[in-house]
């Protein structure tokens, strides 16, 4: 009886879904006709309803049982757009020596072109809510740090697998596993030789999931869906892919969304993106919540019990959602 109302539920979503977005149709000049692409419409209530879904699941920290559901969840979805999958499972050894299962999820659309890009994101989230006042040692849902960034992607995916003209490039989804399981504020003796944030990255980036895979480039995502956020351009992403980091930019403000895309440079972010750089060999660049106004790196509710589905905005989904199928299609 549950999948069957399960079935109808997402047959239900995909029936709005249609209704309420459709191929964008934009007034063009006839130079841009010729060089321009138009990319089909992201639709931000599908990625919105992503969200949503991972939510379902519960908080989805390694070892829990939401981890597991949401992963086996991705890797469904991938398929159902037509993306080949291989799961990636590896041993995290965490911050108090403790050693977990966790999987990194890739999923590849066009698997034999050459030419390539990574879209990738986190998909695990927090085990404790340290930047919290309260309930310190609880796991946090992770609605924008975690599940927004899968969520845009997977609704990239959709959109995708939907467009009747296949894109001539190749674009992995690299859903990461492991990235929030650093140790906690409260732990003083801190080993400043490794960091135990990202492990899912710093194994693939070593262990890539094809020999000899090579990619032109990567965009990471990380906390791309609350209200109000600011992306700038993170010193990381600009060391090791300035012109990366211009062409997503210039393509926000191009299209109107530079309101989010700030073009001002911030001190580098120990993030996914690092280690792909670092021990990958591949430029990647990190679209990433940024903002020290209260002397917090990230948006306000980061690593909080409130990082919840109500900081969630439609519209920051689209603009990166939007802003990313530009530059897809234009590669
Ligand atoms: C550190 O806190 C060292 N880096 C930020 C990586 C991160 C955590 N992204 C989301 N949660
Ligand atoms: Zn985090």
């Amino acid at each position: 009886m549950k999948w069957i109302t399960l079935l109808y539920g997402s047959l239900l979503a995909s029936i709005i879904l249609l209704e309420s977005c459709q191929r964008e149709t934009k007034e063009q000049t006839t130079q841009e006709i010729s060089t321009y692409h138009n990319p089909p419409e992201f639709c931000a209530d599908s990625a919105f309803y992503y969200v949503q879904k991972q939510l379902t699941f519960g908080p989805r920290y390694l070892g829990s049982h939401g981890h597991q559901q949401c992963g086996d969840f991705l890797v469904k979805e991938l398929e159902r757009f037509k993306f080949h999958v291989i799961q990636q499972n590896f041993d995290a050894t965490l911050y108090n020596g403790k050693i977990l299962k966790a999987r990194n999820i890739i999923g590849s659309y066009q698997p034999t072109a050459t030419k390539r890009i990574i879209l990738a994101a986190h998909w695990d989230t927090r085990p404790f809510a340290d930047q919290d006042t309260i309930r310190k040692n609880d796991p946090i849902l992770g609605a924008n740090d975690g599940a927004s960034g899968v969520a845009v992607l997977l609704e990239i995916a959709r959109v995708l697998h939907n467009d009747t003209i296949p894109l001539k490039i190749g674009i992995d989804i690299i859903f990461f596993d492991a990235e929030d399981y650093g140790e906690p504020t409260w732990i003083e003796e801190k080993n400043y030789s490794q960091t135990y944030y990202c492990l899912g990255s710093q194994y693939w980036a070593k262990n890539k999931h094809i020999p000899n895979y090579r990619a032109y480039y990567g965009i990471l995502l990380d906390m791309v869906g609350a209200r109000n956020a600011t992306f700038t351009m993170e010193g990381n992403s600009m060391e090791y892919a300035p012109k990366i980091v211009k062409k997503v930019w210039d393509t926000a403000e191009r299209i109107g969304y530079s309101q989010y895309f700030v073009k001002q440079e911030t001190p580098s972010v120990i993030d996914d993106h690092y280690f792909v750089n670092r021990y990958g060999g591949i430029p990647m660049i990190d679209i990433i919540h940024y903002n020290d106004d209260n002397n917090e790196p990230f948006f306000s509710d980061w690593h909080k019990h409130s990082d919840n589905l109500e900081q969630i905005d439609k519209n920051v989904l689209k603009a990166v959602g939007q802003t990313l199928l530009h530059v897809l299609y234009n590669e």
